[in-house]
């Protein structure tokens, strides 16, 4: 792997949020650190007790071995948020031990390399809040719900079942306006991100023989086209925020549906069509 001239710059001790200096090495590129080993640990943990799953025939149909088929359902509703045995749901809740713990111990990773190379904490964040995603997902829906069984369950067609029947649980889900919202923040977030990349190529790929434009032609291009140009740096702040923010909506909409809301989501909808300004 090559190695930048400047890289030894940066490859400074210290950042760690535990342990000292005990892990605070690197391996090839790589840097290891206390978070990196409870990564490897839970990840390898986690992806061994799911092909152990496969192995015990936890698929759609009960074959064994087949990786492609594999579902690993949560505990039954009646075991609440108790403990299961391993073969009724334990396995599930080991693996979801072990999922959050990798994603969790990657995330503090990614703080230690922030603080170590003297820059915000951005990227932890924003993965922190893909994490919050699962989080809500698999443990806080299922508490405020009263049963671990409330989680998807680990499989590639099973988790399409789950969404499925969940959003017919509520009628429809596309009326659920923080779904809604969700969506529009994850769309724009896609038109924002491609225009901005179709921009970055279109100056640095110019006609053969032109040299290649700089940012005074970026902003000329969107002042023309739509009267403002948001600039460099702003370009990249509205796509972390539409990002997150279409994630944090995310977590909003299935938060609600359930704990806060158990009707069908098109009957939230009756304070529009009752609005006085109709009659
Ligand atoms: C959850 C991923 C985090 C990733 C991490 C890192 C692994 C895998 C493996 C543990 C957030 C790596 C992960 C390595 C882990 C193991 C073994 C990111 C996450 C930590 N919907 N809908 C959403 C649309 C409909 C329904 C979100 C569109 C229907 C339900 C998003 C449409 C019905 C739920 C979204 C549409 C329905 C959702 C998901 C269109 C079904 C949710 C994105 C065009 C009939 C889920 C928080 C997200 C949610 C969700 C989009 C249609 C139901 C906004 C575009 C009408 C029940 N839907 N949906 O947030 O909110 O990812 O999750 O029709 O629970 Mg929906």
């Amino acid at each position: 792997m090559a190695m930048l001239s400047f890289e030894s710059k940066y490859r400074v001790r210290g950042g760690t949020l535990v342990g000292g200096d005990l892990f605070d090495f690197w391996v090839g590129p790589f840097y290891v650190g206390f978070f990196g080993v409870t990564t490897l640990f839970f990840a390898l943990t986690g992806t061994l007790l799911i092909i152990w799953g496969a192995a015990m025939g936890e698929g759609l149909n009960g074959q064994s071995w087949n990786l492609w088929q594999i579902s690993i359902a949560p505990p039954d509703l009646s075991v609440g948020l108790g403990l299961a045995p391993l073969d009724q749901g334990g396995l599930w809740q080991v693996i979801t031990v072990c999922a959050a713990g990798a994603f969790i111990s990657w995330m503090l990773r990614q703080v230690e390399i922030s603080r170590k190379l003297g820059m915000g904490l951005h990227v932890p964040f924003a993965y922190g809040v893909a994490v919050s995603a699962y989080l809500t997902l698999v443990v806080v829906r299922p508490i405020l719900l009263g049963a671990w069984g409330h989680g998807f369950p680990y499989g590639i067609l099973s988790h399409l079942d789950w969404v499925s029947n969940v959003g017919y649980q509520y009628l429809h889900f596309h009326y659920n306006p923080a779904h809604m919202i969700a969506i529009t923040f994850f769309f724009a977030c896609c038109l924002a991100l491609a225009m901005h990349g179709s921009l970055i190529l279109s100056v640095t790929n110019p006609k053969k023989g032109e040299p290649v434009k700089t940012s005074e032609h970026e902003n000329a291009f969107f002042r023309d086209t739509l009267g403002y140009s948001i600039g460099a740096i702003g370009i990249h702040r509205l796509g972390l925020w539409l990002a997150l923010l279409a994630v944090i909506f995310s977590n909003v909409c299935i938060l609600l549906s359930g704990p806060f809301w158990t009707k069908g989501w098109p009957e939230w909808w009756s304070w529009w069509l009752n609005l006085p300004i109709w009659s």
